[in-house]
């Protein structure tokens, strides 16, 4: 692996060097389905893989390139491969590391479409899973099993923000020979590092703190060189789910602020977090910058800062949820996170909607359960429109019985 300058300086300079295309300080958006042969020969020794050289953008493409080396350096990987969405990244590598028969050990709790997706891979390709509370030695060594053939993490879990120990996930993993996928996307690369503390893969829906700025559906795996050829020759090539040129260039622009976006973001949800706390409607805040959060600790031991995502639930129920959501207006009613716009959501009837209720519960995933991205604007604005929705719920008085099938 290539030394790695300082994070604020790989972010804009790792893989790309102006003087190799024509001095031009921005990297070229190589905006081709195709690329052309000098020769018959030479397109066929490009087909059998015998010489280098670009074939065709579902193959490979020098924009998408320069986004993958500089985020295989950024995750500290010896390589990357950037897809159409995050989860077309989740998908690839989990069909990568499994074949019928084969068995997944998840965090309790994973995005609701990757939760969708490992349904499928038990229904239609026996491939089952179980989700387990990761908090303990004791507990992953009894879900491992000789068919066990990857453990799949999201750390903060979307959308409760409990934390799972990477370190010892990994350290037990390794005695059994399995690999360790972790979803990182509620970090981006900036605020976790999981492969420096031994995990294996590394995903990104990269449309969230990557891009940063809400214009671009892509995913990231960053992982083993040899491992990651086998996934681009293969599911990538085949299934088809390849990053746009455009939407490569359009991330490569969002990671040059990263860490100045993620500093602020973070700044931003921590005093809003305490404000959250100390509101009479809310009756519990899931942020691990919080020092009463359970999992403060871990958050410290993993966790460059404690992110952008907050969690909290509102007194009431889901009829409560609804009527404060209804009533922001800064703050946008939107799934997705990680933008300069605050976004807001319910996941029980939004992101996670698809998990069934008493799957949900155990997730930790109420009714009056909220998903705050808190964005880039000034806190104050932020919490003055939290603070006017919440007092909402406080002066309505309107009976609230209906509950979520
Ligand atoms: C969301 N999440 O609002 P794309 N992994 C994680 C994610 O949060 C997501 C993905 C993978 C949300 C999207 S819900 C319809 C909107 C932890 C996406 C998938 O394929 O790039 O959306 O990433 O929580």
């Amino acid at each position: 692996m290539k030394d790695m300058k300082r994070f604020e300086t790989a972010v804009i300079h790792e893989g790309y060097d102006s003087l190799q295309h024509q001095g031009s300080l921005i990297p070229p958006l190589f905006q081709t389905s195709t690329f052309t042969f000098p020769t018959a020969q030479a397109g066929a020794e490009r087909f059998a893989g015998e010489a280098d050289g670009y074939v065709y953008s579902r193959l490979g493409n020098p924009t998408v390139k320069i986004l993958e080396e500089r985020i295989a350096l950024l995750e500290q990987g010896e390589a990357a491969l950037a897809f159409a969405s995050g989860m077309a990244a989740v998908s690839a590598t989990l069909f990568h590391l499994t074949k019928s028969g084969d068995h997944i050990i998840c965090s309790e709790g994973v995005y609701g479409c990757t939760f969708g997706f490992l349904k499928l891979l038990e229904e239609k390709h026996y491939i089952t899973h179980d989700y387990i509370p990761m908090d303990s030695e004791e507990n992953l060594r009894a879900a491992i099993c000789d068919h066990t053939s990857c453990i799949y993490i999201e750390t903060p879990i979307n959308p409760t923000m409990a934390l799972i120990d990477l370190e010892m996930v990994a350290r037990v993993a390794k005695e059994f020979d399995i690999p360790v996928v972790v979803d990182n996307t509620f970090c981006s690369p900036y605020l976790q590092q999981p492969l420096t503390l031994g995990c294996d893969y590394v995903i990104h829906s990269a449309t969230k703190y990557i891009g940063g700025h809400g214009d671009v559906i892509a995913g990231i795996v960053v992982g083993p060189k040899n491992e990651l050829e086998t996934i681009s020759t293969t599911t990538l090539k085949d299934i088809g789910g390849v990053i746009a040129p455009f939407n490569a260039w359009l991330l490569l622009r969002g990671l040059k602020t990263l860490p100045i976006r993620v500093d602020r973001h973070c700044d931003n949800a921590i005093k809003i977090a305490e404000h959250l706390k100390n509101h009479p409607q809310v009756e519990k805040v899931y942020f691990p910058g919080d020092k009463d959060f359970p999992q403060y600790e871990l958050a410290l031991k993993q966790m460059r800062r404690p992110g952008g995502m907050i969690g909290f639930e509102v007194k009431g129920n889901l009829e409560d949820a609804q009527r404060f959501l209804n009533q922001c207006r800064l703050i946008k009613l939107a799934v997705s996170l990680g933008d300069a716009e605050s976004l807001i959501q319910h996941p029980a009837t939004m992101t996670h909607s698809v998990i069934p209720k008493a799957e949900r519960l155990k997730m930790g995933i109420k009714d009056n359960l909220i998903r705050l991205s808190v964005g880039l604007e000034a806190w104050e604005d932020i919490w003055d429109d939290l603070k006017q929705a919440l007092d909402h719920l406080t002066n309505s008085n309107e009976p609230n019985e209906q509950t979520l099938k």
